[in-house]
């Protein structure tokens, strides 16, 4: 692949010389305004005449790969950028290790990528639909902004997929392209793909949950398809990533400005309730359904999608680049998955090809259980005396090997009369979410923060925390 230029003249923003392609190029000026049209019907709700304080990727090289300026949404600047092409790049894993990597999809991979590629693509525009209605209750223009610029790389998300769906599947892809657009978050005629993409995302500390720990699954996905052997593939998740380290900062921010505001108000002895402040026991809640949900989305523990994706050299292991696994092609291992078996659990070796998502959820659950161990440190700072925990991988599956049983917060298995007189000191129930509604209360004056939130420790792009981020028209 030659080097790429950035043109950021034409109506849609790119490095992948869309000027040189005109079929292409008018095939994505026809989506474009029905994407539009998908935004202002189903993106934040009320804002779109309102100028935020935005992030616009304008090319793909260290530093300077973003721009700030107030914008408003509907004029956003999404881009197709994908990143700098390595040289000579060779398949890393899977049967065809040692191979040319692929420019072209090829014939006997077409379906599993198609698949792999609309899964990924659908989350984007889902999690945008999950959150349209957060801005009216935001604690800050600076939370208000953050918001609107996860809101808004989403979008780009999406437009990286659908590009690719374009460019390398016909008219199938222009198809699928469509569908994306027309599937709703929690529709039950149409819904989202994936189970975590169809869940209401009420309130801030939802959404806070959500940038933490699904957002996250979209590093681990987005990090597995960045190996893999398609390379168009594998350079559109690349830049992903660096879009994606923000959100999931804002989720780890978010939750731990909560955490604190809730631990300084509890060491000078007033009750959160008593000051719309959220209480640690409803946080832990919200944790342990996020958590839960989002490590459904790694699929099942034993997949053989999964050892296919691998396989075909289409979907590598974490950081598999980085030369840390000691066989490329995964075979003769096995992994020791810990299942269900009658009432108890016992070991069972699964053949590593088939144990990826596993071995992606382990990565996934290592880097959360940092995450958690860094708002406990602030705990224990203000010298609290409680914690916050990540919920075991076994509790409250929907997916693969756990599902369908019981088990506590733990990892425990346990009956369903047990879970059944636990449930509500596990999961957030219907009074928690009343409450945290009363709570969300929307603060626009500059510097002010809701009573729940503290505020952050640095403002975003170095302005002060008075900045006015969103400007109302
Ligand atoms: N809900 O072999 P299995 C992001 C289905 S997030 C519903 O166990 P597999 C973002 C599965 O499709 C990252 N269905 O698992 C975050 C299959 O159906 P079929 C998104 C589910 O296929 C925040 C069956 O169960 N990216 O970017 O190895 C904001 C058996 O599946 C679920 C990707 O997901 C579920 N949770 O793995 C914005 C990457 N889990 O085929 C964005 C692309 C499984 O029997 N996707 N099923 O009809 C994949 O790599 C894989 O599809 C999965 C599932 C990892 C999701
Ligand atoms: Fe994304
Ligand atoms: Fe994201």
């Amino acid at each position: 692949m030659p080097h790429m230029e950035v043109d950021l003249d034409t109506r849609i923003p790119n490095n992948v010389n869309l000027k040189g392609d005109k079929r292409l190029l008018r095939a994505l000026e026809h989506w474009q305004p029905q994407f539009i049209e998908w935004w202002k019907e189903m993106g934040p709700s009320d804002f779109n005449a309102d100028s935020v304080y935005l992030r616009t990727a304008v090319g793909v090289g260290k530093g300077g790969w973003a721009h700030f300026d107030h914008v408003k949404m509907p004029d956003y600047r999404w881009g197709i950028f994908l990143a700098e092409p390595t040289d000579d790049r060779k398949i890393h894993f899977g049967d065809h290790v040692g191979d040319q990597a692929w420019d072209q999809v090829p014939g006997e991979m077409r379906n599993r990528l198609r698949r792999l590629i609309v899964t990924q693509g659908d989350t984007e525009p889902a999690s945008v639909e999950q959150q349209r209605l957060l801005g009216h209750t935001a604690p800050s223009l600076y939370d208000m902004r953050s918001l609107f610029q996860v809101n808004a790389e989403e979008g780009r998300h999406l437009w990286a997929m659908v590009y690719l769906l374009h460019v390398f599947f016909g008219s199938d892809g222009r198809d699928e392209a469509e569908e994306l657009l027309a599937r709703r978050s929690g529709n039950a005629d149409k819904p989202r793909i994936l189970e975590a993409f169809n869940q209401p995302v009420e309130t801030w500390l939802d959404f806070f949950c959500f940038t933490t720990f699904t957002d996250r699954d979209g590093k681990y996905q987005l990090a597995s398809l960045a190996e893999s052997g398609f390379s168009p593939l594998a350079y559109s998740t690349q830049f992903m990533l660096t879009e994606e380290a923000y959100h999931m900062q804002t989720g780890e921010n978010g939750i731990g400005r909560i955490v604190h505001r809730t631990g300084e108000l509890m060491r000078e002895g007033t009750d959160p309730r008593k000051v719309g402040a959220i209480p640690f026991d409803i946080i832990q809640r919200y944790i342990n359904f996020w958590a839960s949900m989002s490590m459904d989305l790694f699929g099942g523990e034993d997949s053989t999608n999964a050892a296919e994706a691998f396989a075909m050299g289409l979907k590598g292991r974490y950081r598999e680049s980085d030369g840390i696994y000691k066989d490329p092609k995964a075979l003769g291992q096995n992994y020791k998955l810990s299942v269900p078996k009658n009432g108890g659990m016992t070991e069972q070796d699964v053949p590593l090809r088939r144990a990826m998502n596993s071995l992606l959820l382990d990565a996934y659950v290592a880097d959360s259980t940092r995450i958690v161990n860094r708002w406990n440190r602030d705990l224990e700072r203000l010298d609290m005396d409680v914690r916050i925990s990540l919920p075991d991988k076994k509790f409250h599956r929907g997916q693969g090997v756990y599902a369908g049983y019981w088990f506590n917060p733990a990892g425990e298995r346990i009956t369903e009369e047990e879970w059944n007189a636990h449930r509500d000191d596990w999961l957030p129930t219907e009074a928690d979410s009343a409450y945290v509604k009363t709570c969300m209360i929307s603060v626009r004056e500059p510097g002010k923060f809701a009573n729940w939130i503290s505020p952050p420790h640095q403002g975003t792009n170095e302005q002060p925390n008075d900045f006015d981020y969103v400007r109302f028209h």
